[in-house]
């Protein structure tokens, strides 16, 4: 157990109706007893009582004051919720008391790190906890609550077990050779369970792709030459005037991002510097920011314009997409038709930004591309950051390896370093094993007062 008692404020910092500062510790009770009318040592566990705040004679607010008792909380510790009146002048007053009684405050994450070290949460639920709180999509919200209940630790869990009953297997095999009883383990017979451990894994590792949409959203440059209407396009699918539209070429300099959900994903749209060969330092600039985009972009919308033929640099665009994903967007359809574009296998959809057309039609076109298919919710179980899939990728090459070594014929005692390894590896995405700098750094990225 962790001894000194910490407290934060739990609710977004402003004016609101309500605010919650969590304390958790040894001392909770007693500490917050000093300043509350009724005696908190005597409240029964889970219950909420309203109670008049006092510090040094003078009367801080009317709050509700919640009570855990360890270990039924969420650190597991002794926990008080106190529920203040919103706002940013009586929240801070009643933690300013409260660090004054010598509770210290808390860091980013530490009481879901208690949570952790407490044995009440895996680290896949404690990251799934901070996953909901920064969910924006419904899919990211479901993805997060799934991980909560349990489902991805259970998929871990039982992979372990298969690999804890191969190595059992093996062991009995090196101990009692001559037990006439034991099935004798040949290296063919642990080939099967392996090679189906593998495709596990592999699983885990194809659909992570899923989960790295779901989480992170997908990034949709709009490129093209000066003028052709990309800041105009912009616009139009975040529904708002977010760039400067001028019919001067060059007007877009820096980029320019928003991003909307469609179909339960979540698209940002980058606007991009239009692309030529220019004297201006700055536009230069914007370009090279622009090329930078292309680059990173998981998507990429070309922008041409109807009304005028293709140009040499328009040309290096369209082959440069031939394996990238891509859809090409022919834009000024409401002036008359002067390109000639030439055969591609890339998407085309033409439209106006002036009597709004096409737009819909790219929307669907986009959807289409990301379309996860007829995902029921309870499926969504997708290992999601780059700590879960390096362990998953690790444990797949330990696998591999020894797959590899029972083909060589390598003595079978050999081959369990590797299956150890690879259980190791899964154990380490729950958190049955860790590095103290590994949760530090996972932690601080969590919300204060989580
Ligand atoms: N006729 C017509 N004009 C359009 C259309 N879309 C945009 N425009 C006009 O084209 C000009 C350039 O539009 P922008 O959206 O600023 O073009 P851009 O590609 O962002 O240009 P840069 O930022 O300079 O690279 C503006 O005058 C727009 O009003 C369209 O569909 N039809
Ligand atoms: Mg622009």
């Amino acid at each position: 157990m962790v001894e000194d008692t910490i407290c934060a404020i739990a609710t977004s910092v402003g004016n609101s109706g309500i605010s919650i500062i969590r304390v958790s510790g040894a001392n909770s009770f007693k500490i917050v007893n000093k300043i509350t009318k009724i005696d908190v040592e005597k409240m029964l566990p889970n219950t909420i009582k309203y109670t008049k705040l006092i510090y040094k004679d003078e009367l801080i607010d009317e709050v509700l004051i919640s009570k855990f008792v360890a270990p039924k909380s969420f650190t597991a510790e002794d926990i008080i919720e106190i529920n203040t009146h919103g706002g940013i002048a009586s929240t801070n007053k009643v933690l300013e008391i409260l660090l004054e009684l010598g509770v210290r405050l808390a860091t980013p994450g530490e009481f879901t790190k208690r949570a952790f070290l407490n044995g009440r949460i895996n680290l896949i639920e404690a990251e799934a906890s901070n996953d909901l709180i920064v969910a924006n999509t419904d899919y990211q919200r479901v993805l997060a609550v799934n991980k909560l209940n349990g489902s991805l630790t259970k998929q871990i869990e039982d992979i372990r077990e298969k690999l804890v009953s191969i190595i059992a297997n093996i062991e009995v095999n090196i101990d009692y050779p001559e037990y006439e009883d034991i099935e004798v383990l040949t290296n063919e017979k642990i080939v099967d369970p392996l090679t189906n451990i593998k495709k596990d894994l592999e699983l885990l590792l194809k659909n992570s792709y899923n989960g790295k949409i779901i989480n992170n959203g997908i990034n949709v440059a709009l490129i093209g030459k000066p003028n052709v209407g990309k800041s105009s396009i912009l616009n139009r699918l975040l529904g708002e005037e977010k760039a400067i539209v001028t019919n001067i070429a060059g007007t877009t300099r820096d980029i320019v991002e928003g991003s909307i959900e469609l179909n339960k994903i979540k698209y940002n749209f980058i606007d991009t510097a239009g692309i030529r060969e220019t004297k201006d330092y700055v536009e230069q600039i914007g370009v090279e920011k622009s090329k930078q985009k292309i680059e990173e972009a998981d998507l990429i919308i070309l922008i041409l314009n109807n009304n005028e033929s293709l140009t040499n640099e328009e040309q290096d665009l369209l082959n440069n997409l031939q394996d990238k994903k891509a859809i090409i967007f022919i834009n000024k359809n409401d002036l008359d038709t002067n390109i000639a574009l030439p055969d591609t296998n890339i998407p085309v959809i033409k439209g106006n930004t002036i009597d709004i057309d096409g737009l819909q039609e790219l929307k669907d076109k986009i959807i289409e591309m990301y379309n996860l298919g007829d995902i029921k919710l309870q499926d969504l179980n997708y290992i999601t950051n780059t700590r879960q899939i390096n362990l998953v990728k690790e444990a797949n090459r330990s696998i591999e390896n020894a797959l590899n070594m029972i083909k060589e014929n390598t003595p079978i005692d050999l081959i369990t370093i590797d299956i150890n390894d690879a259980w190791n590896y899964l154990g380490e995405i729950i958190g049955k094993t860790y590095k103290e700098d590994l949760l530090d750094e996972l932690f601080s990225r969590f919300c204060l007062g989580k």
